[in-house]
């Protein structure tokens, strides 16, 4: 089990840093969310669902799409732009989606996948499948007004969901303590009835609080769960600097989180031959999907106007 924990944070990790390493040439159309330091919430709770379950993100998705099983070469296709693109180009690294894995979709705007989890949970339910749907916010979404309508909605129906909001203190540069008036995000989840938890950044935790959600749900155990996992920001709100210059925060602030890292402490727990392995066969798949990426056509402009709302 810590040699696929292992394979999952490090994978998300050096995608990411090859991300930081390309961004500079300008071949990435995308602006850049990095998950750099949260990858422990995707993959404690990706690794606890199935194929057939679905997850819902926000603009900060590379990890969650990576976790749950979407195509690394799609992805990277996607944020160059290129047609290959798990959403053909026309969408960068804010929109992932790749349904086939479970991935249902990411938004730039703050909060909207919430009420789409809710209503995935509301047809699994109404279809009677065991699967569950998992919605993934920051602390920002629970600003909104959305969010407390969906965990409403979903409390009354008793939905196949787990919300899991990834507090991570800030919405951009504000604190949340500038913005709300209790830090405690969980706690506002169990005034509707809902079992609610607060997780440290711990993926073996993680995982197991939400592996047991996940069974009692398949069970048939009314839903939804709630899970508030603490976790830190490493770099810059969008793209692929560090910002502790701006002053909002401080590298000391910061220090605790780093070095509870957890590719480091999942390494830690591997035979060295067992982690060189895992990660040589990473650096392969990385490799070859910067190069799909950079192959690949943008798409014709024939397309346009294809697959657009309007
Ligand atoms: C409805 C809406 N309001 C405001 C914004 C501007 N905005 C973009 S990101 C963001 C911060 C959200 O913070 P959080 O949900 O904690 O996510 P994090 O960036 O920390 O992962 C805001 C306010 C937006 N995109 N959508
Ligand atoms: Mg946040």
């Amino acid at each position: 089990m810590h040699d696929r924990f292992y394979r999952s944070l490090y994978r998300i990790r050096r995608v990411e840093e090859e991300i930081i390493r390309v961004y500079p040439t300008d071949k990435i159309k995308s602006p850049v969310h990095l998950s750099i330091g949260q990858e422990a919430v995707s993959v404690g709770v990706c690794e606890a669902l199935r194929a057939d379950d679905v997850v819902f993100g926000s603009y900060r998705s590379h990890a969650v799409y990576l976790a749950k099983g979407g195509d690394l070469k799609k992805m990277i296709a996607e944020l160059y732009g290129k047609a290959t693109g798990c959403a053909k180009g026309k969408a960068g690294s804010m929109h992932l989606v790749d349904a086939a894995h479970g991935v249902m979709g990411a938004s730039a705007v703050v909060g909207t996948t919430i009420p789409h989890a809710a209503g995935y949970a509301y047809a699994l339910k109404l279809r009677r499948k065991d699967s569950v749907v998992v919605s993934f916010f920051g602390d920002g979404g629970a600003d909104e007004g959305v969010f407390y309508e969906s965990l409403n909605f979903a409390a009354l129906k008793k939905l196949p969901m787990i919300f899991i909001c990834e507090n991570n203190s800030y919405a951009i540069h504000t604190h949340q303590l500038c913005r709300q008036p209790t830090a405690n995000i969980a706690e506002r989840a169990r005034v509707f009835g809902v079992p609610a938890e607060r997780i440290e950044d711990d993926v073996l935790r993680v995982h197991e609080r939400v592996g047991a959600a996940v069974k009692a749900l398949r069970a048939g155990e009314p839903g939804p769960f709630f899970f508030e996992c603490l976790t830190y920001r490493w770099k810059e709100h969008v793209g692929p600097n560090d910002d502790f210059h701006l002053g909002y925060r401080t590298r000391e602030e910061a220090d605790p989180w780093m070095k509870n890292d957890q590719v480091k402490r999942l390494a830690g727990l591997l035979e060295a031959d067992q982690r060189r392995r895992i990660e040589s066969e990473v650096e392969a798949e990385i490799q070859a999907a910067f190069a799909f990426a950079e192959e690949s056509p943008f798409p014709d402009g024939s397309e346009l106007f294809t697959d657009m709302f309007k």
